[in-house]
Order: C-alpha cells, then sequence, then structure tokens
C-alpha cells in the first residue's frame, strides 16, 4: 500500500525543524505578519491509518489579512489555497485556515511546512515533524463520571474546549459528524456510514478519541479525558432530569427559553451576546447560537434498569437488517442507538431530550454531545468487558454471510453482498479506521479507560 508520504526525503526534512522559523524579504508595499502570532497545530494520530489533524490560525490584527493564503507542504505531496475564512478584524476573530487531516498507512517520522503567504508573497514559513506510530505513545488516561471531575480538571477541559473553538478546529469536527451523516446513504435503507447501522458505536468511538486527542495536544495536557454524562442518575432525581445539577453554569449550563429561542444564556458554552453572557461559544454550522429546549419533546432519560436491561438480555452485536429496523432483542447496537423500541430510546432519547443544537446531524455543536456519547461508549464498553466480547462479536464480520442480497442498501462487491463501511475491516469514512481497531477494547491503541 503507497504511503501518502514519501520515505526517501525524512532524513534531509527532519534537519529543517532545527531552522524552526524563515523569513522571505518582503516587498515594499505588501504587510509584514509577525511570526509569533501564527500558530501551526499539528494533532498527531492514535496510530497508523488514524487520521493527522492540521489547523493554521493568524491572530493578528494587521490588514489585509482577507488574502492570507495558508499552504501545507508534506513530505511528498503539495496542499495549497487553504485560504483565510475569517478577517482579523479584531484579536478573537483569527484568521483561520481550513482544517485538514490526512492518514498515514504507515510509522514514521513525517515533516510538513506551513506557509503564510499575502497576496501571492511568501511572509512565513515554519516546518515542523511529527510521528506516526504502530503503538499508543501517549498515556492511558481514565474518562470519570462529569459530576466527579474536581473543579480544575473540569475548568481544563472547558478551557481546551473554547481553545478547540476559537481554532476553527472544534467546527471541523461538527462539519465531519454532518458530512458522514449523509454519507453511504443507500436505496431501501436509512443507514448511513456514522448512524442506524453496526459501525454506530465504533465511529462516535473514534470520533470522540480523536476529539480527546485534539484537546490533549492544544492544551500541551496529556492528562486531558473527555468525561461521561450518565443520564440515569438525572433520570432518578426526586425533581426530575431538568432538575440536575448539570444544566448550573457550574457545569453545562442551563437552557433556554422560548422568548430567546432557546439560546443557552449562560455558563462556558453561553453563544448568546448578552450582559450575562461572554459569547465564548458561537455556532458556524446550523447557528449563530446554541440552543437547548430541556425537557420540551421528551421529558424523560433512560432510566438504570432500561440500560441495565439492554445490558443484560442483549448478546447479539447487530443482525436482521443491520439498519433502524433491526430488533432490539437481536441487536445490541440498535437497542442502545435507541430505534427498536423496546428499550426506552436509550441514545435517541437523550438527544431529544436535551432538543436544540442537540437534535440535527450538527449536534457535535453541544458540547453534551461528546458527554452523551462517552456515556454510549462506555456502556459498550461495559457490555464488551462483561461478555469478554471483542473482536469475536461483532457483527458483520469481513465476510458475514448473514449480509445478503436482501439486506437492506447492501452492494454486491468483489463478489459478495455488503453493507459498505461497516463491516470489521471496513474503513469507516471519513478516516481509514475500521471497527476492528477499535473494538477491542483490551487493546493498547484505545487510549483510555473508564472509572
Ligand atoms: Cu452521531
Amino acid at each position: 500500500m503507497k504511503s501518502l508520504f514519501s520515505s526517501t526525503s525524512i532524513g534531509l526534512l527532519g534537519l529543517s525543524v532545527l531552522i524552526g522559523l524563515v523569513y522571505f524579504s518582503t516587498p515594499c508595499n505588501a504587510q509584514t505578519l509577525t511570526a509569533s502570532r501564527l500558530s501551526m497545530i499539528i494533532v498527531p494520530p492514535q496510530g497508523t491509518r488514524w487520521p493527522t489533524l492540521f489547523a493554521a490560525n493568524y491572530n493578528g490584527t494587521e490588514a489585509p489579512l482577507s488574502q492570507i493564503i495558508f499552504t501545507w507542504t508534506w513530505s511528498d505531496d503539495r496542499t495549497s489555497d487553504q485560504s483565510c475564512t475569517y478577517r482579523g478584524r479584531t484579536a478573537q476573530s483569527p484568521c483561520r485556515g481550513r482544517v485538514v487531516e490526512r492518514v498515514a498507512n504507515t510509522a514514521g517520522t513525517w515533516s510538513v511546512t506551513l506557509s503564510a503567504n499575502v497576496a501571492g508573497f511568501p511572509m512565513i514559513r515554519r516546518t515542523q515533524t511529527f510521528t506516526v506510530s504502530s503503538s499508543l505513545s501517549t498515556p492511558t488516561v481514565t474518562r470519570r463520571e462529569v459530576r466527579s471531575l474536581s473543579s480544575a480538571s473540569w475548568t481544563a477541559l472547558v478551557q481546551a474546549l473554547q481553545r478547540a473553538k476559537a481554532l476553527g478546529i472544534y467546527d471541523h469536527f461538527v462539519y465531519l459528524h454532518q458530512v458522514t451523516g449523509v454519507t453511504n446513504v443507500r436505496v431501501g435503507s436509512n443507514r448511513n456510514a456514522a448512524h442506524r447501522g453496526p459501525a454506530f458505536l465504533p465511529w462516535h468511538r473514534v470520533f470522540l478519541r480523536h476529539m480527546e486527542r485534539v484537546l490533549q495536544v492544544i492544551s500541551g495536557n496529556s492528562g486531558i479525558a473527555i468525561p461521561y454524562w450518565d443520564w440515569t442518575i438525572d433520570q432518578g432525581l426526586a425533581g426530575g432530569p431538568r432538575s440536575s445539577t448539570v444544566w448550573t453554569n457550574a457545569l453545562f449550563g442551563p437552557g433556554g427559553v422560548s422568548t430567546n429561542g432557546y439560546a443557552v444564556p449562560s455558563g462556558p458554552f453561553c453563544s448568546t451576546r448578552s450582559s450575562t453572557c461572554a459569547g465564548l461559544w458561537p455556532v458556524v454550522i446550523n447557528g449563530p447560537t446554541l440552543d437547548r429546549e430541556l425537557g420540551r419533546w421528551a421529558s424523560t432519560l433512560p432510566s438504570a434498569n432500561s440500560i441495565r436491561s439492554i445490558n443484560t438480555t442483549i448478546s447479539v452485536y447487530d443482525s436482521g437488517t443491520y439498519d433502524d429496523r433491526a430488533n432490539g432483542a437481536q441487536s445490541f447496537r440498535t437497542a442502545l442507538e435507541g430505534f427498536s423500541g423496546q428499550f426506552g430510546g436509550a441514545h435517541n432519547l437523550v438527544h431529544v431530550f436535551v432538543g436544540g443544537s442537540m437534535s440535527p446531524l450538527s449536534s457535535p455543536n453541544d458540547p453534551v454531545f461528546f458527554f452523551h456519547h462517552c456515556n454510549i461508549d462506555r456502556i459498550w464498553y461495559l457490555w464488551q468487558r462483561s461478555r469478554g466480547c471483542y473482536s469475536g462479536c461483532y457483527r458483520p464480520l469481513a465476510n458475514d454471510p448473514s449480509v445478503t442480497q436482501s439486506t437492506p442498501g447492501s452492494q454486491f462487491v468483489n463478489g459478495q453482498w455488503r453493507i459498505v463501511g461497516h463491516h470489521w475491516n471496513d474503513n469507516m469514512p471519513p478516516w481509514g479506521v475500521s471497527p476492528s481497531r477499535v473494538a477491542d477494547s483490551t487493546n493498547s491503541l484505545i487510549g483510555y479507560n473508564y472509572a
């Protein structure tokens, strides 16, 4: 398999990291950019075939920032025209390049050069190396229930999320989720590359871990872990789930009210601009505000009993139609995703309870998405662990006879019927990661566990 990166030039380019900043002579009519205001963010992958994330920002206020072109040049390849998408009018609106991702199929040390040009003149150029490893190079972190975090840990997490938002990286994740939600949808089935099908659980496992790595890298704190929100606790509260402490400014912040379009009025993810809100959380896709309609469309959350019964009564990972019509008694995946109607709605019910920005495919707009999906991932993790159900339990396997011509949305590929993107060894778009790489939570490449 051909790597995206050539290995021939590594030695030479590896030296260039020592050179650091390179300035070019600038024509007298061009604006000089300030090197210290250019940020170059590289989030190395979890392992081979995991994406490496690249982002560039310019935080200056000089004109004409609208003309900045960011160009990434990899060891063997040139990707250009990562234009400035925000005019740098204020320090709060940096000039951002598009976030780009690359997949390296083999382990090695790679280098990349970022150029920031104004009106065609090279202004700043910076080269950096990064390593693609075949084994996990970061410490394994422990994910905890959000209410058990120390205030210092919660604050560090919020600051990392706000930084990811300011750098444009957070919104890249919203975009990834939205795009994947309309990928591989075929006649006869509502299944897409990330939902209503077997890959629902491994896809979101990769999505969360990818974000967790981003938060670790941009904060310089490899101990940051995404906390989980165990909503069964809230369902058991005497005052009902809306009375939970998660909906206070100390944690997620409150829901909105109808007179303000349900915009979140305060807290760390407040996006309105009012006397009570810093406007830290602008929403780009389906914005402009972060909205929550707590309890409006569903007044309950999944109960501890319903989740216990999913965990104890279902022994099959997935089967049947392998989509949103699969029988929940024969599909742990669809029971947990919440389409079977047999177990109280599970994952879906939580999205409906929160409402607002958590409803459409752009639902990662609300950081609550990550805390919610962390709990979904934990339930899968516990199910796997209690049954010893790692590599052997996933369905469909690579050549699974249960996928046939009559399986909704199946395709005949290389001599067999397949639901593309959902088999054990399939790459899950938009990455090169397969369920087999993450369904085994005993695998050291996972990088986290649960307390
Ligand atoms: Cu999703």
